[in-house]
């Protein structure tokens, strides 16, 4: 059935874990029809222990009399509002009578295959030490506000949530440009290994997973060690198509997955999707060395403090861009005025070396090369002079708007694998219509930068065979998706680069009204 047994570590990103057929055992699933008897179609074979009907009596009964006729028009009416947006999940207490006695469950609600999908949790009291709701909402916004780095609100959110919620571990995990993930911020219990500014390749969380953690942003694994539950009969009896479990809460995970997470030590999970416009940039990853299950409404709390941290940050983000971006562009001016108000190359050769660490932090770069009159100066980390020649001749052919940039360059010019430790990214612009005299920056590999928390020999590993899934496989899988790239140019970056054609716009003008008046 659906690709079971077929998938494995080459084929990650095949596995359709939007239909897997299965839940965790930790609550009960109904799939209901919408026509007038509300017949139940699919259900999950654990229904027995949860409401004392066997799943083969369930299957083809009416809901209504499981839940009443009250609940029913409480429960269409949700639906209702629901088609509107088909992507929303609906909450509800659901009382049911389980053998003449009335039983607490959480019902969560949602449309899929025309079908209504009804899953039940038994409610619980929220265990662990708790400020009330509104509390707890008003003192996170009150601390974030005051946060006033990226790294501090990360940090705080990551201590907030797990004061709240008890995990061992929270971590905000961020991907970049290209999905490979980085833990920015964490909180934890002592003695555990730390994973703050540890990286893993885009492979561990394949794309149809984030694509699905756009749509749900909330999922938890309750207990690692779980024995999913079928849900029967596996294929609609009249569709054939089996139970799409996308907005499911209960679905039941990747054993890919699992299998890594074991292999790190977790024995319960709790994930919140990190969205801005519509983009997967992070998550609030939680582990617990236990099995952990948390309450439908602590749940959704999370979901909410998650989507204010978010936005949040972007909000500060804009603001720090714009701050950047101005001071990026007082740089850029300067270092313009050098070339424009200089006639002697040697002046102009004597300021930029006193500019260099200018030079270098505007375009957060560790190397540079500045090409004018013939000469070349090289400033920070840099390839050799002849290498800086040969890239540049290569890249004069290659100009776009005066300007080049690549965060990858060996791809396209082979040579640049011999200096990919000072030069994996280079931005270069010319200061001459030309293209003569021009400036460049460098950036190095990033491997080579990059700060690994841990030891990655030492990273949490089990009997040599347990490892294939882990952050430690995964750490070489990330070595291997960065190698020769450098950290990539940044839009406000680049804006800046473009800014500096008025460098050879002005010297144009130039050249062109000294040859008229040579003509006069
Ligand atoms: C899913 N992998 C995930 C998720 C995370 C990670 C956070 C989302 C789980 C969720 O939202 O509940 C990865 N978790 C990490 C990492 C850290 C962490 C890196 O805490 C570091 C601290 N994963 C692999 C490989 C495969 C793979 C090689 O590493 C495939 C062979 C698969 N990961 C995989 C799949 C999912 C996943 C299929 C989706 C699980 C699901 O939702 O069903």
């Amino acid at each position: 059935f659906l690709l079971k047994g077929s998938v494995d570590i080459t084929n990650c990103d095949k596995e359709p874990i939007h239909i897997p057929g299965r839940i965790q055992p930790h609550g009960m699933l109904l799939a209901v029809s919408k026509e007038a008897r509300h017949e139940i179609v699919q259900c999950s074979t654990n229904v027995e222990a949860f409401i004392g009907i066997p799943y083969e009596e369930l299957l083809g009964m009416s809901i209504e009399s499981i839940i009443g006729p009250n609940l029913l028009e409480d429960m269409l009416k949700k639906i209702q509002s629901i088609s509107a947006e088909p992507s929303k999940v609906h909450y509800m207490n659901f009382p049911i009578e389980v053998a003449g006695a009335a039983v607490d469950f959480y019902g969560i609600l949602h449309e899929s295959n025309d079908l209504i999908v009804l899953e039940l949790e038994p409610a619980c009291e929220d265990s662990g030490p708790m400020l009330n709701d509104f509390e707890m909402i008003q003192s996170f916004f009150g601390k974030m506000k005051q946060t006033d780095s990226r790294e501090e609100a990360s940090m705080l959110a990551a201590e907030q949530i797990k004061e709240m919620l008890g995990y061992d571990r929270v971590m905000i995990y961020e991907f970049d440009s290209r999905w490979n993930g980085k833990v920015i911020a964490e909180a934890k219990e002592e003695g555990l290994e730390p994973y703050l500014g540890h990286h893993y390749p885009a492979s561990d969380i394949p794309k149809q997973a984030r694509e699905l953690y756009l749509r749900n942003w909330l999922r938890t694994i309750v207990d690692m060690d779980y024995t999913p539950v079928d849900i029967v009969p596996a294929l609609h009896p009249s569709t054939g198509k089996p139970l799409n479990l996308s907005l499911s809460v209960l679905r039941s995970v990747s054993p890919m997955h699992i299998e890594y997470m074991k292999n790190m030590g977790v024995g319960a999970t709790l994930t919140i999707s990190l969205i801005h416009e519509n983009q997967l940039w992070g998550m609030i990853a939680c582990h617990h060395n236990s099995r952990k299950y948390v309450s439908h409404r602590v749940r959704n709390l999370c979901n909410f403090l998650g989507a204010f941290f978010s936005s949040e940050l972007y909000q500060r983000e804009q603001l720090d861009d714009f701050q950047s971006e101005l001071s990026l562009k007082t740089l850029a001016n300067r270092i313009s005025s050098i070339f424009i108000g200089n006639t002697s190359a040697s002046r102009v050769i004597k300021q930029i070396r006193e500019e260099e660490a200018n030079i270098l932090a505007m375009m957060d770069a560790a190397g540079a090369a500045v090409h004018y009159h013939g000469q070349l100066v090289l400033l920070g980390e840099t390839p050799s002079s002849a290498e800086v020649r040969g890239l540049a001749d290569w890249i004069t052919e290659r100009l776009s708007d005066y300007s080049y940039h690549s965060s990858c360059l060996s791809l396209d010019y082979e040579p640049a694998k011999w200096f990919k430790k000072e030069a994996s990214g280079v931005m270069l612009m010319s200061l001459s219509p030309d293209a003569q005299d021009y400036i460049a920056w460098f950036r190095p590999e990033v491997i080579q930068v990059v700060k690994w928390a841990g030891d990655p020999e030492k990273a949490v590993l089990k009997e040599a065979d347990g490892d294939r899934l882990s952050p430690r496989k995964s750490f070489e899988q990330w070595k291997h998706t960065v190698e020769s790239t450098s950290l990539p140019w940044k839009g406000r970056e680049l804006r800046t680069l473009t800014d500096l054609k008025s460098v050879v716009l002005i010297r144009t003008e130039n050249q062109m009204r000294q040859a008229e008046e040579q003509a006069k």
